[in-house]
């Protein structure tokens, strides 16, 4: 049966440490479930969260984590499309309004008053969290619960990140920050939809990584003496550069530097949220060569969906390392050195 009392990972001042400790389980609303946390990937996201890197306050202390796969435990009067014993997934949006402009149009991640996970409510690093009904991922029984964890946040969004680029079927896409997280999915989810990926990351353990998982082509920004030039040479015959680029690093560097090499009338999709980054590009280039530049920000239930049935179908396989629960902040620890390649996943039993 549901414990009074779980383990977590609590973030008690901006700047961590996080303490592993018991906290009380929460229970749920009329329009909420539990869901007993299996497995949590850990996001970049998580990291910027415990440092107070955004323009947007967290909630303190702060439980983090929005990769959350686990079952349903119990859920609101209300809640009718989901029952006891599924599985589910908490994800970055853990609940909207539902009535704005945006919410009415299935934009719910514009949504001006969201509940996030890990950030302005509690996240899956405990053992038992809440979300809305109308938001949780539902995850089909044949799933690994500990394979699956990274795609409610890394793959939905570099998923939706694609679709957002509109690139096509045999164009070439860069992906900058490819050997980490969301570049491990940006990859395959690319690879899968017929594109070309040219893969951008440093080192060569990442470099291999990326070749690994189906890149057309790794180019190491750490020792590369002219990117440009080497992007733009991988991006088929033409050599014209890239159809579209996912800039996912967090560092504010590459987003300055794709539109040197992106191809004309090609898009940037930003993606990574390094703290205090602006974004800088020609406007004489932007103009004359016709440069689209947007961001990309989750994707709403439908994307989450269509992300993983690509999972469930065989298409993309999790290239995840699992450590336990209470090993959160050695993996912070690598994450900030930026000596993760793939990603992260905490067991909550340990
Ligand atoms: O919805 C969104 N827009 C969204 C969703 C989820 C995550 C945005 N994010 C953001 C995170 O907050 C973070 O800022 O995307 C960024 C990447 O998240 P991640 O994939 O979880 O981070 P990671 O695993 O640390 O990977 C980052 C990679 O970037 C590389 C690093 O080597 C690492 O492999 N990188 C860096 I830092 N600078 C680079 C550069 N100049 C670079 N790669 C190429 N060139
Ligand atoms: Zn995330
Ligand atoms: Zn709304």
């Amino acid at each position: 049966q549901i414990p009074t009392e779980q383990w977590a990972q609590v973030v008690e001042k901006k700047g961590g440490p996080v303490s592993y400790k018991k906290i009380p389980v929460p229970t749920c609303g009329p329009d909420e479930v539990l869901v007993n946390i299996k497995y949590s990937g850990v996001c970049h996201t998580d990291l910027h969260a415990m440092m107070g890197d955004w323009p947007l306050p967290t909630k303190m202390p702060l439980v983090g984590g929005h990769e959350g796969a686990g079952i349903v435990v119990a859920r609101g009067e209300l809640v009718k499309d989901i029952e006891i014993g599924d599985y589910a997934g908490i994800k970055w949006l853990n609940g909207s309004c539902a009535a704005c402009y945006y919410c009415r149009q299935a934009d719910e991640p514009l949504c001006g008053e969201p509940q996030l996970s890990g950030y302005t409510v509690d996240g899956s690093f405990q053992q038992y969290c809440i979300g809305k009904a109308a938001q949780v991922a539902h995850i089909p029984k044949e799933c690994s619960l500990e394979a699956i964890a990274p795609i409610l946040c890394a793959g939905l969004t570099v998923y939706k990140a694609l679709k957002e680029s509109g690139a096509r079927p045999g164009q070439f896409v860069a992906v900058v920050g490819a050997g980490g997280g969301l570049g491990s999915l940006a990859i395959q989810y690319g690879k899968a939809m017929g594109l070309h990926v040219i893969a951008v990351d440093g080192g060569q353990d990442k470099g291999q990584h990326c070749l690994d998982l189906g890149a057309t082509a790794y180019v190491d920004f750490t020792t590369s003496k002219d990117l440009v030039s080497e992007v733009k040479q991988a991006s088929g015959e033409d050599g014209l550069g890239p159809h579209a680029v996912l800039v996912l690093a967090a560092s504010e560097k590459p987003f300055q530097q794709a539109s040197e090499y992106v191809r004309s009338r090609g898009t940037i999709v930003c993606i990574g949220l390094p703290a205090n980054a602006y974004l800088k590009a020609p406007v004489f280039d932007t103009v004359t060569r016709m440069i689209n530049i947007k961001g990309s920000y989750v994707g709403n239930r439908q994307d989450t969906a269509e992300a993983i049935e690509f999972y469930r179908r065989g298409l993309i396989k999790s290239t995840h390392k699992t450590v336990g629960l209470s090993e959160l902040q050695s993996v912070f620890k690598l994450m900030e050195e930026g000596k993760i390649t793939g990603r992260y996943v905490v067991d909550t039993s340990r």
